[in-house]
């Protein structure tokens, strides 16, 4: 593709998305470059995401550095950047790189006048031959006349304005992709200089990235780090805890773990808090001790008594952190490694940044009937917080849920790995969508052991409903989930928008190992040829590889190039014709089905 086409393209993208806010009727369209919500109390609040350009190159493309064997990735990145937009030295810098196990990471922000523009970033990955296999960007081609690099409002009016906007308190960080003064591209085309700062607010545990004009005083834009999880009532229909507890003897991958689960480096712990995890309720030295020497955690938890009594907080503590580690160690084997900005507070010398384990509140108060997770840039602890659910008597704990702690730990792995450590990519209502998507698809992924494909469905046990809490289960039945591409136009919540994905990934995975089969060894093995590893190579290749605030096309198109980068395309139509199956097919756009896949298929 010549420089030409990628500058056309790109004026087209902001072209769609200056119609869509004219035209109400073609309303769709914001769902890929807006969202809509309630972030405090009364406080409804639009953000803007511009639309990421993407493209994927197969096999690969040539970057202007190619013959230049001593070129870094972050120079190869650049030099590409450079080649296909229209840029000034300066006008792209590197925020993070690095080395996956089938491809080359670099994501971009653009400057101007030296100073960064939060949205405006790009990514370029690259496959072990050093040819560029994808590309996606959000840069302006235009730059519109930007405001005065001088801020005329200082930083502590702007604090604290946004701390009574939304109902919290600054949090002094050092990060530096989330804090100091920023440019900000709106949803009319010009630019505004910005203070960047963070609030949160411990009692209802939100936590935004705030973006105040630095000439006007007003709130601009917030980035909102919790995902959160909301489940519905549904008729209440009496069923028992039917998975017991086991005995689980050395469940640490000392490949992802090397020093345990219990061993920061520094300090060795004999309670759940070690290098990739804290469980707690209340506050963080409220963990469990071992009932016995040498690590040992057994604590029976009593279905017929209140969750709450020692006994059940103890086992509830464990197995939250038990879920954390294990997921830790999974991630890892599949690629979300240190380098790919993942959660632990000794990276044992890896790149990326430490002091970010995931800390993990069960029996959070006040509250019910909820899990929510919270993802900040690379370097910031994850938080997962697990409430306790009173659809029963006496009530149940999310915490021994199984599948609604990986779903929160997935929402930790897909904000890290979109868009290069920053967390802050998965924030128009599409791409809110996918993250719920993925965060289901591990789920299941987690809970499969054979190589039968029963229809799934999360969250039956707190909410003592076999229905669970979502609409429909998955399943490759259409008379069962009739969900498509075209379901999400009419979809307006993420969790929604997440089950259309979900479903999808469900009939990818189903296809998967159909073809290929099962390996029961896929959670510590990620070397077998088998379905369900393949799965899940491409769900986490294909993450570092979309762009930022990506849609369900995009997210589509990074799983085909994963398998050209891991599998030479091996995998190429049975993936076509599984996204195909559900209306996401080569011609699929704007929220309308399409089932064709490439000739050849
Ligand atoms: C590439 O850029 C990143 C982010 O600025 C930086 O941390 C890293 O050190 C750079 N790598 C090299 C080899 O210069
Ligand atoms: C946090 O939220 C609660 C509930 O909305 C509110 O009462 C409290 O004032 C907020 N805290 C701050 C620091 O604004
Ligand atoms: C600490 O845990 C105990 C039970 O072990 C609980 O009763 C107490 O409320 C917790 N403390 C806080 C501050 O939540
Ligand atoms: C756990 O470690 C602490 C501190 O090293 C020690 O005092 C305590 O006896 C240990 N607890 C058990 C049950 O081994
Ligand atoms: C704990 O470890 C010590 C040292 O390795 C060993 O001597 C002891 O038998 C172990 N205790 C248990 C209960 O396994
Ligand atoms: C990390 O590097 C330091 C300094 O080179 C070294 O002392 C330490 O042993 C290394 N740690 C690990 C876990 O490799
Ligand atoms: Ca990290
Ligand atoms: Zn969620």
């Amino acid at each position: 593709m010549s420089f030409r086409d990628a500058l056309t393209l790109i004026y087209v993208a902001s072209l769609c998305v200056h119609f869509a806010s004219s035209l109400p009727w073609h309303g769709s369209v914001r769902h890929s470059t807006h969202r809509r919500r309630e972030l405090a109390k009364g406080l409804i609040f639009e953000t803007y995401h511009p639309i990421s350009f993407f493209e994927t190159f197969g096999p690969g493309v040539d970057h202007p550095l190619f013959k230049r064997s001593d070129a870094t990735l972050n120079e190869s990145a650049l030099s590409f950047v450079h080649s296909k937009l229209d840029l000034k030295p300066g006008d792209a810098l590197v925020h993070a790189s690095y080395e996956g196990s089938s491809a080359r990471y670099a994501y971009l922000r653009q400057h101007i006048q030296g100073i960064p523009v939060a949205n405006a970033v790009a990514n370029v990955a690259f496959n072990k031959d050093s040819k560029v296999v994808a590309f996606g960007s959000s840069f302006l081609q235009q730059v519109p006349k930007p405001p005065s690099g001088i801020p005329t409002i200082d930083v502590q009016n702007a604090i604290k304005t946004a701390e009574s906007a939304l109902g919290g308190r600054h949090v002094p960080d050092n990060h530096p992709d989330s804090s100091g003064i920023q440019y900000v591209l709106q949803g009319d085309g010009t630019l505004a200089l910005t203070h960047v700062f963070q609030v949160s607010n411990e009692t209802t545990g939100a936590w935004f990235e705030a973006f105040v004009d630095a000439h006007s005083g007003k709130l601009l834009s917030v980035t909102d780090y919790v995902a959160h999880a909301t489940y519905r009532a549904l008729p209440i229909q009496k069923q028992d805890l039917t998975e017991g507890f086991e005995d689980i003897v050395d469940p640490e991958d000392m490949a992802s773990s090397p020093l345990g689960w219990h061993n920061d480096g520094k300090t060795v712990s004999n309670t759940t808090a070690g290098n990739n995890a804290l469980a707690y309720k209340g506050v963080q030295t409220n963990v469990t001790t071992e009932s016995q020497d040498n690590l040992t955690f057994i604590y029976t938890q009593d279905t017929a008594t209140v969750p709450t009594t020692t006994a059940n907080l103890d086992a509830a503590r464990v197995n939250a952190f038990y879920v954390v580690n294990k997921m830790h160690d999974v991630a890892y084997r599949y690629g979300f490694t240190e380098a790919a900005f993942n959660f632990q507070t000794d990276n044992f010398n890896h790149s990326g940044r430490g002091n970010d384990r995931i800390i993990v509140s069960v029996q959070t108060t006040p509250g019910t009937d909820n899990a929510y997770f919270t993802a900040q840039p690379d370097g910031v602890n994850g938080q997962i917080h697990l409430y306790l659910f009173d659809y029963t008597s006496p009530g149940r704990d999310s915490a021994l849920e199984n599948d609604i702690v990986v779903h929160e730990i997935t929402h930790g792995i897909t904000n890290r790995m979109t868009g290069g450590g920053t967390a802050s990519c998965l924030q128009s209502l599409e791409a809110g969508g996918l993250g719920e998507g993925w965060s289901d698809a591990m789920a299941e992924w987690t809970e499969h052991s054979s190589a039968d494909i029963a229809d799934y469905v999360l969250g039956a046990y707190v909410t003592n409903n076999p229905a669970g809490v979502r609409t429909h289960p998955y399943s490759t039945n259409t008379a069962t989930n009739p969900l498509r591409y075209s379901s999400v136009a009419a979809l307006d919540e993420v969790h929604a928008i997440g089950e259309v994905w979900a479903n999808i990934l469900h009939n990818v995975y189903a296809a998967l190992v159909q073809a290929h089969g099962y390996s029961q060894t896929a959670l510590t093995d990620p070397s077998g040829t088998e379905g369900n590893v393949v799965f899940m190579h491409l769900f986490i290749d294909a993450l570092p590889l979309q762009p930022c605030n990506p849609t369900f096309v995009n997210a589509r198109d990074a799983w085909i190039q994963a398998d050209v980068n891991r599998y030479a395309g091996a995998n190429k139509c049975l993936l076509w014709k599984a996204f195909a199956s559900r209306g996401l097919g080569v011609s699929a756009a704007d929220y309308a089905d399409d089932s064709s896949v490439p000739t050849g298929c």
